[in-house]
């Protein structure tokens, strides 16, 4: 029997890449996707041996792209059994009055947009065979507002939004769908809303524990490994010292 299939979108750092290689080590082929060639390419060496592995260049901002390469998959790899829509980033933490256009485009574009453009060629696979999962990679972000996170916030609010939107319409197919919504994670993120800037994306995770990848991965093998009759709606989680957006206790 072959193995099922798992697409995973900004699978070049942080919780995509370290979903996509537990994926793997749970017996998933993969389906990589992110803009870094060179970082797929990484992530290839580090699967284990004998996993299939198909990586996709592309930006999820680019939708005839993303219909076109996502609609024409090889047939072998059509069946996707596992959608993790992950990309995204935030993009600046400024106050709404001082806020840059760029930066808004990014976030509503890329983690809203991007998400429902990969969907939309994935979707219509999944009603027809009626099985699948999707998580979508939400942020306690959009569950709460806090300072200077406006834009952020309103794209992981419509991630949160389009989640449940997702539930309900696709309940009679028997399509899963689950939201993720994490507190502070220590990846590539904070690197990216600062533009580059290292010392200020490295004090967001002093003082305290933050989750890794590795925890969000672990969350997504335990959901992907539920019974049939089994959803995990729903699962905001926070490092230990997280008690809210932006209530951390630190000891610096
Ligand atoms: P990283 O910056 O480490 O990873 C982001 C991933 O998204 C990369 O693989 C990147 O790939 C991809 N990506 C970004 N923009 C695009 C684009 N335009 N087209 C295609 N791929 C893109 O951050 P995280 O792993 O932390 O973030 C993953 C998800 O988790 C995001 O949706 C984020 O909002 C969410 N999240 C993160 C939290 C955290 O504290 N870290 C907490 C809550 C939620 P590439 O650059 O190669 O295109
Ligand atoms: C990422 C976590 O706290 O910056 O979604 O919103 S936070």
């Amino acid at each position: 029997m072959e193995n099922k299939i798992a697409l995973i979108t900004g699978a070049t750092s942080g919780i995509g890449k370290a979903s996509a290689i537990t994926l793997a080590k749970m017996g998933y082929d993969i389906i990589a996707t992110g803009r870094r060639k060179d970082r797929l390419d990484e992530l290839a060496k580090e699967l284990p041996a004998g996993v299939r592995f198909l990586p996709l260049v592309f930006d999820v901002r680019d939708r005839e792209k993303v219909g076109k390469i996502l609609g024409n998959l090889p047939s072998e790899w059509s069946s996707i059994d596992v959608l993790i829509n992950n990309a995204g980033n935030a993009h600046g933490l400024d106050p709404i009055q001082t806020g840059n256009l760029d930066d808004w485009d990014a976030m509503m574009d890329i983690n809203v947009k991007g998400l429902l453009y990969v969907s939309k060629a994935i979707i219509p696979g999944m009603t027809e065979r009626k099985s699948g999962i999707i998580i979508n990679i939400g942020s306690i972000a959009g569950k709460e507002v806090y300072p200077n996170g406006n834009v952020y916030c309103g794209s992981k609010h419509a991630v949160d939004a389009i989640t449940k939107g997702m539930r309900i319409d696709l309940n009679p197919f028997g399509i899963k769908v689950i939201g993720i919504h994490p507190g502070l994670v220590e990846t590539e993120f904070s690197l990216v809303r600062f533009k580059g800037d290292e010392k200020r994306a490295e004090t967001v995770y002093q003082g305290y524990e933050p989750l890794l990848a590795q925890d969000i991965a672990d969350i997504v093998e335990f959901v992907v490994n539920r019974p049939a009759h089994v959803v995990l709606a729903d699962i905001v989680v926070l490092p230990t010292a997280q008690a809210a957006a932006t209530l951390v206790k630190k000891n610096l």
